[in-house]
């Protein structure tokens, strides 16, 4: 047996073998100076098996080998081998320490990943592949270890210093520099390794656990920020309690720190007691935030804190089993944000990201089920499919299961598994002991990539009164199997007459099997058709199905638009209300589209039935705020182009626009109500009752401002200078930049003007500010996106600053990226080609990650299509390309 490289090329789940080796101890000596840092390693490596091995290879990239030592001895040249990806060690023996000594370059590391240094502070990011770039190591996520880290530099430069674990010891050094010694008790993968060093102040508090422990809460930001970490601190306290309230899961540790860096590859990374994060998802205040970044700092704070049960006590066996830990996470920061604002309005947000981003990525080359089956490069597969699908598939399970037995089902699999690194099925397993369930049929929900697509239809037979549903399922081929399996789909639904939800039995049930609440059911297809008939029903019925959108499909029901109407006003489940409304949106906007292919969209008047729910929504005591605003909304573009064979950005857009105009004439009276109940004497609170208000006025600004009268215009200016929250003020600035009223372009490049020099020392609102920017629809898009290139507010080395401007323009502003310049109607694809190849260099993840709207070409005409895939073409033949881009350009082609 040996241990041998990766080598470059595809990497299969079936060829998985367990370690060779284990590593009992590590310990890391990282010496940092100015320009390069010495790492020294002492790693005490266990034969896992009996048999010897010939070669043992760690992992190790950008290193350059100093010194090596086997037990004390340093190793002759004959022993080992170094190679490109790592170090071969020859004929190791069963049990021995090795000691490596190497040079690295964290200020030249502009992958950020491994050690790298963010504007002043150094820091790491080791998952998936990261540690690699730290030090020579069995760099897989099955080799866990008891670390020690020893840090030292410079004391003026890096006066904190942070490693995982405990503090055991701290002192001065000769030359002005100084070290710590960090030891973390808990065993873990490197991936969850981390360090920091660098002139960092901190906020501070403390949590009692359920059992009485305190732990010491860190939050370590720049000076200049901490009166921004407040609210990251309050959602980490209520993340704590809750995931013991909810899990019966306690923190681990006596330390949790945080630590927020500018220059980070995504949202935040969930290392041991010592958690990375992007600036963007702890720093929160009302002047610089808006409503949406206040929650998503609670979201991603709980969501790494939740990790340090679903991810580092129990953690993954290989990179193939990342949705155990994602999928599960998200599901478990799902809820917590749903228990701590409004349950449906979290859903509609999630669903409406699964449905626009997901589903298109599941129906494009890059599909892949939620566990892998292969990859090119891992990095490439922290995607919406095994996060946000991998979420849903959870969620089917916990509905399945129902809250007590779903509990007792996780307190199993963190019982059974924890110190351990385990594979998606031993999650399902622990659930299926619990509950006696059988998921061996579910199991396809982790093998099989697509969106399944239900086809319902349904009758009623007045004579014996049964209504019968009859569904049935199909899954588009996806690149890793054109032969689906049926998935099992739990489809939670309801009956509506004339007068209300309908008392449900199903043929088979006894009286007994009646649930309490007998108008609701989740029926369980697992065939690829099936029916399932109701009796005793006193009329036709309109059904409610998929409610709370249990289960991650497209379904396909003839609903009149009379029966649409219907669900949104009167169906009990506020999801389907949605739904309804916005299904009923789509046709709509489906009638626009037809009338703009045929070149008469001027003259096209809608189905007023749209009116007609909008208005009595409008008029409804008692509905949430921020449900009204949703409902109101109509589906974003991205949404529309999903449900299109053929997908026609300016069309979209054209007829997108021709509806919002209508319902804001249509409804001025009622829109301009709302918008004028703007005060700002109102105190701002980030709570979910205020942010839907805040919500529901924005939304009626944003109708309005289409086409504005002088009152409108006023209300906006008044609202962009007397706001007391980034909210308000970033939405009237918005509804201005969109505004595409004659005389309003001078009036809007000046606020926006304005909104720079008063918020430039604001990096975080620097970036809204080029995001609206990068977004706006207005003619000229691509001219305005190469203008913010050159902005002294750009900086191209910046994850946020190039998904703000690049990221947004691409995906989020389809009619100018589709639509090219008057001379070349290609040029959007060109400039985002030319975009990912100049940074592919510096930074091959984000470069790889802005490769999604060119891989979606298939979607488009013959002429876009081409002229996507010529720009994948020369990103493919792009000398050096990164095995990130390859990948990406390779499956899309
Ligand atoms: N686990 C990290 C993601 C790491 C991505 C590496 N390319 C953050 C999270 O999901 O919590
Ligand atoms: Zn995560």
């Amino acid at each position: 047996m040996s241990e041998s490289l990766q080598q470059p090329g595809t990497v299969y789940l079936k060829d998985y073998q367990p370690p060779a080796y284990e590593i009992e101890k590590t310990y890391l000596d990282v010496e940092i100076f100015r320009g390069e840092t010495f790492v020294k390693a002492e790693l005490d490596l266990v034969r896992a098996g009996t048999t010897a091995v010939a070669e043992l290879a760690l992992a190790g990239e950008q290193l350059e080998l100093l010194d090596i030592a086997v037990d004390g001895v340093p190793l002759d040249p004959s022993q080992y081998r170094v190679e490109e990806g790592g170090l071969v060690l020859l004929n190791p023996e069963a049990r021995f320490q090795l000691q490596t000594r190497v040079r690295i370059c964290p200020e030249q590391n502009s992958s950020l990943e491994g050690l790298y240094r963010s504007r002043t502070i150094y820091c790491t990011q080791c998952e998936a592949e990261g540690f690699r770039k730290i030090t020579y190591y069995l760099d897989r996520p099955d080799v866990m270890s008891d670390f020690t880290t020893r840090i030292s530099a410079d004391k003026t430069e890096c006066p904190v210093l942070l490693s995982n674990g405990n503090l055991l010891d701290s002192g001065e050094l000769e030359g002005g520099r100084h070290f710590a010694l960090w030891h973390d008790p808990h065993k873990k993968p490197c991936y969850l390794f981390a360090l920091v060093a660098g002139n960092l102040s901190a906020v501070e508090d403390t949590f009692t656990t359920a059992s009485g422990r305190a732990v010491e809460l860190k939050i370590y930001v720049e000076a200049k920020d901490l009166d921004k970490c407040d609210h990251a601190m309050t959602s980490l306290k209520n993340a704590m309690r809750w995931d013991e309230e909810v899990y019966g899961r306690e923190y681990d540790l006596d330390i949790f720190m945080i630590v927020a860096v500018d220059d980070f590859n995504m949202g935040a990374m969930e290392n041991k007691g010592l958690n990375i994060f992007n600036t963007s998802c702890v720093l929160a205040k009302r002047e610089t935030t808006t409503d949406a970044g206040f929650q998503r700092v609670e979201g991603v704070v709980a969501h790494e804190y939740f990790h340090n049960w679903s991810g580092n006590r129990v953690t993954c066996r290989d990179w193939f089993q990342l949705s155990l830990k994602e999928g599960f996470t998200v599901y478990r920061d799902a809820e917590f944000s749903a228990d701590m604002g409004s349950p449906t309005v979290k859903r509609v947000e999630d669903v409406a990201i699964l449905r626009t981003h997901q589903f298109a990525e599941d129906a494009g080359p890059m599909a892949h089920p939620i566990r892998p089956a292969s990859y090119m490069e891992i990095s490439n597969f922290y995607t919406l499919t095994v996060y946000e699908k991998g979420c849903e598939v959870v969620r089917m399970l916990a509905n399945l299961l129902g809250p007590a037995l779903f509990r007792k089902g996780t307190d199993l699999y963190f019982e059974r598994h924890d110190g351990q690194a385990v594979t998606t099925e031993d999650f399902v397993q622990a659930l299926a002991d619990v509950s006696g369930r059988d998921f061996s049929l579910f199991q396809n929900w982790y093998n099989q990539a697509g969106t399944p697509e239900l086809s319902v239809s349904d009758s009623y037979d007045e004579n014996t009164r049964e209504y019968t549903l009859s569904i049935s399922q199909y899954t588009p081929p996806t690149p890793e199997c054109s032969d689906k399996q049926p998935f099992h789909i739990p489809i939670a639904m309801g009956l509506l007459g004339d007068a209300g939800e309908l008392a449900l039995k199903l043929k088979d049930e006894t009286p007994e099997d009646l649930p309490a609440d007998n108008t609701h059911r989740v029926l369980e297809l697992t065939q690829a058709e099936q029916q399932f008939v109701f009796t005793d029903l006193p009329e036709k019925p309109v059904p409610s199905l998929l409610r709370g959108f249990s289960a991650p499909v497209k379904l396909n029901y003839q609903y009149s638009r009379d029966d649409l109407v219907k669900l949104a006003l009167h169906d009990s489940d506020g999801f389907n209300r949605y739904e309804a409304s916005q299904k009923l949106a789509l046709a709509v906007i489906e009638d626009a589209l037809k009338a703009y292919h045929c070149g008469d969209l001027q003259d096209f008047s809608p189905d007023t039935r749209l009116l007609q729910v909008y208005r009595e929504l409008l008029q409804e005591s008692g509905l949430d705020q921020a449900m009204l605003g949703y409902m109101l909304t109509l589906p974003s573009e991205g949404y529309i182009a999903e449900q299109q064979q053929v997908v026609d950005p300016l069309a979209i857009h054209a007829a997108r626009r021709f509806l919002a105009a209508f319902v804001a004439d249509n409804l001025q009276a009622e829109l301009l109500q709302r918008a004028q109940s703007f005060d700002p004497s109102l105190d701002y609170r980030p709570v979910a009752a205020d942010i839907a208000a805040r919500l529901i006025r924005n939304t009626a600004l944003d109708y309005l401002m289409i086409n504005p009268n002088q009152e409108v215009l006023d209300i906006c200016l008044k609202q962009l200078e007397q706001a007391n929250n980034m909210t308000d003020e970033l939405a009237a600035l918005t509804a201005l930049v969109n505004c595409d009223a004659s005389g309003v372009k001078i009036l809007a490049e000046r606020q926006l003007e304005a909104f720079y020099q008063k918020w430039q020392h604001e990096p975080l609102v620097i970036n809204s500010w080029l995001a609206l920017q990068a977004r706006n629809a207005s003619p000229g898009g691509l001219a305005r996106v190469q203008a913010l290139l050159n902005h002294p507010a750009y900086d191209g080395t910046n994850p946020n600053k190039i998904r703000s401007v690049i990221g947004v323009f691409s995906n989020a502003n389809p009619v100018n990226f589709h639509g090219g310049t008057d001379q070349d109607p290609a040029a959007g694809y060109r400039f985002l080609a030319d975009q990912i190849i100049a940074l592919d260099k510096k930074n091959p993840q984000i470069a790889a990650r802005l490769m999604t709207p060119l891989t979606r070409w298939r979607r488009f005409d013959a002429t876009r299509g081409q002229a996507m895939r010529d720009e994948l073409s020369r990103i493919k033949s792009a000398p050096g390309l990164s095995p990130d881009c390859n990948e990406i350009a390779t499956k899309s082609l």
